[in-house]
């Protein structure tokens, strides 16, 4: 047996860990990873979760772990080359996961540990439940299934998270990788949950992980013959190639918060932003029928929809052998899509900059940035204004609309491309939800452009207290000093007043490989206006 041992442990030394049997007691004994005095690794059942992780194009680990499992996982990620980040909520690295996933089309996955840490896990799941993001997360459970929802730190965590997954279940041993193949297939316009305790994770590694293919669903073609047919994209139709089908057919397109750049902002069929609100009126009620590409439901504006014009669902795929050559006028076009810009840039009496230069100015310095919006007033001028490019380029919470997003999804798609700048517009209150990630954005050292539009309150909320007659009292944020709390961070931090200091900031700034936090001082006043244009 010895002679055996040596023999295998030479040409296994340097290959990846197996799980063969090697005779002699282990030299040194840890969760998950038993070496051997031979050097050889076994293989745990956390290495095999996290080979899954990999297979299925999983870019990074995510998250604010505890002991348990969590540490199983990061340690075999850690062997795997599979890179972890540390995030300073669970929300925050679920974002952070989402935003990779956005991007790559691939699953993001983060990892939090049991009971505090899965309820707080709760709001990146919701997240990328109705914005139909692949995310998988792994949290940490007790060992015994019959503790979830009693004791200490036991909660029922696939009951909590069941609503809002597309999958929930616990790995056992015997049928983890059955259950990984599972999560992993349905982990495709949605989230997936796994809780798995460290006994389960520290055990050897059981069977290969095979992973389950999807089926495509292809859909049959049919030619649209109409006059003036009108795209809706959405974002299930984040691919290229549509705005060239607009171009050759002389058709256009109307793209919903997640499809920005989809037909790119400066394209000469682009026919403005779709909320289902007022602003994109004219454009709808001249088309005869509306090709919704991808559009889901969860993208619009939850009130009736008011045209009367057929509407055809199309996948994207579907789309080019449908269309046929339209009576549109291009410059017609343009100019209703200038009109719909020129409407959102609000100018309005009072101290601070119009929201809508802010957006503008930053695009002026960081035009080919990818870009994250957080919720709240400040969205709206970005969402009109920023001259989106390509699809992906632009992360938004939108089916959720939650605050406390940009800053953790900028720092998820800066990882993704580091020499990429990522700008992240945000309001105070909501920067305040994830101050600690400014931390991360540090350590990382990430070219992150934060431009928080600060107005000291919650515009978006003061706004419809106003309408109503109600008072405002008590909502205002008050004074922060926004640079002196970015440098503690170690983010470089400035404060512009008016859109000449702004201006200079940007310039100054430019060159900064690290983080960079702008405090733009805007005039809410104009938020009022922008509303009422955008949604009537
Ligand atoms: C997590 C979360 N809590 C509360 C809300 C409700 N909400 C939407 S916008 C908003 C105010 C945002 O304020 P701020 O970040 O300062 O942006 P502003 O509206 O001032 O531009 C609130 C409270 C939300 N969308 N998400």
């Amino acid at each position: 047996m010895r002679g055996r041992t040596r023999r295998m442990a030479s040409s296994a030394v340097e290959a990846a860990p197996t799980n063969i049997y090697l005779g002699p007691e282990p030299i040194e004994r840890r969760r998950g990873m038993l070496r051997y005095a031979c050097g050889v690794i076994r293989r745990t059942n956390a290495d095999l979760i996290v080979q899954a992780l990999r297979g299925a194009g999983v870019e990074r680990l995510f998250g604010m772990p505890g002991g348990g499992s969590n540490a199983d996982l990061i340690e075999a990620a850690r062997r795997a080359g599979l890179p972890f980040t540390l995030a300073h909520t669970e929300a925050a690295s679920a974002f952070m996961a989402a935003a990779q996933a956005e991007i790559t089309g691939k699953p993001g996955a983060c990892i939090a540990t049991l009971g505090p840490g899965a309820a707080s896990l709760m709001n990146g799941l919701a997240h990328a439940f109705l914005d139909r993001v692949p995310l998988i997360a792994i949290t940490d459970c007790h060992g015994d299934p019959a503790a979830a929802g009693v004791g200490h730190q036991a909660l029922a965590q696939s009951a909590m998270f069941r609503p809002v997954v597309k999958f929930t279940a616990r790995l056992e041993r015997g049928s983890l990788a059955g259950l990984m193949a599972q999560a992993l297939a349905s982990a495709v316009d949605g989230p997936v949950h796994l809780d798995v305790s460290a006994e389960v994770t520290a055990a050897d590694a059981e069977g290969e992980f095979e992973p389950i293919c999807a089926a495509q669903r292809i859909e049959p073609l049919v030619k649209i013959g109409a006059r003036r047919p009108v795209l809706l994209i959405g974002l299930r139709a984040r691919t290229g190639g549509i705005a060239e089908d607009c171009e050759r057919f002389r058709i256009p397109a109307l793209v919903t918060y997640k499809a920005k750049g989809v037909v790119p902002d400066r394209h000469p069929w682009f026919g403005g932003v779709l909320t289902n609100g007022a602003l994109e009126r004219e454009i709808l009620e001249r088309g005869d029928v509306f090709i919704a590409v991808g559009l889901d439901e969860v993208e619009l504006l939850p009130r009736p929809w008011v045209y009367r014009q057929p509407m055809i669902h199309v996948a994207a795929a579907g789309l080019h052998g449908a269309l046929t050559l339209s009576d549109w006028d291009e410059g017609g076009v343009r100019c209703m899509a200038e009109r719909q810009r020129q409407r959102m840039r609000v100018n309005c009496a009072g101290e601070g900059m119009p929201p809508h230069r802010v957006v503008e100015q930053v695009a002026e310095v960081y035009a080919g940035a990818r870009v994250t919006v957080d919720a709240g007033a400040h969205m709206f001028p970005v969402m009109s204004l920023w001259p989106a490019a390509e699809p992906r380029g632009l992360l938004i919470s939108n089916g959720l609309s939650t605050m406390g997003f940009a800053l953790p999804a900028a720092i998820g798609a800066a990882l993704l491309d580091r020499p990429r700048p990522v700008v992240a517009f945000t309001g105070d209150g909501g920067l305040l939800m994830c101050t600690g990630e400014l931390r991360t954005a540090a350590r990382e050292a990430l070219p992150l452009r934060i431009i928080v539009f600060e107005d000291g309150e919650l515009s978006l909320i003061k706004v419809k207290q106003v309408a109503r007659g109600y008072s405002t009292d008590g909502l205002g944020i008050g004074g922060v000093d926004w640079p002196a709390l970015a440098e503690a961070f170690g983010v470089t931090g400035r404060r512009a007043s008016d859109e000449r200091e702004l201006r200079t900031c940007l310039c100054e700034t430019a060159k900064i490989t690290g983080p960079v936090l702008i405090a733009a001082r805007v005039n809410a006043r104009a938020y009022e206006e922008t509303i009422r244009v955008l949604r009537g």
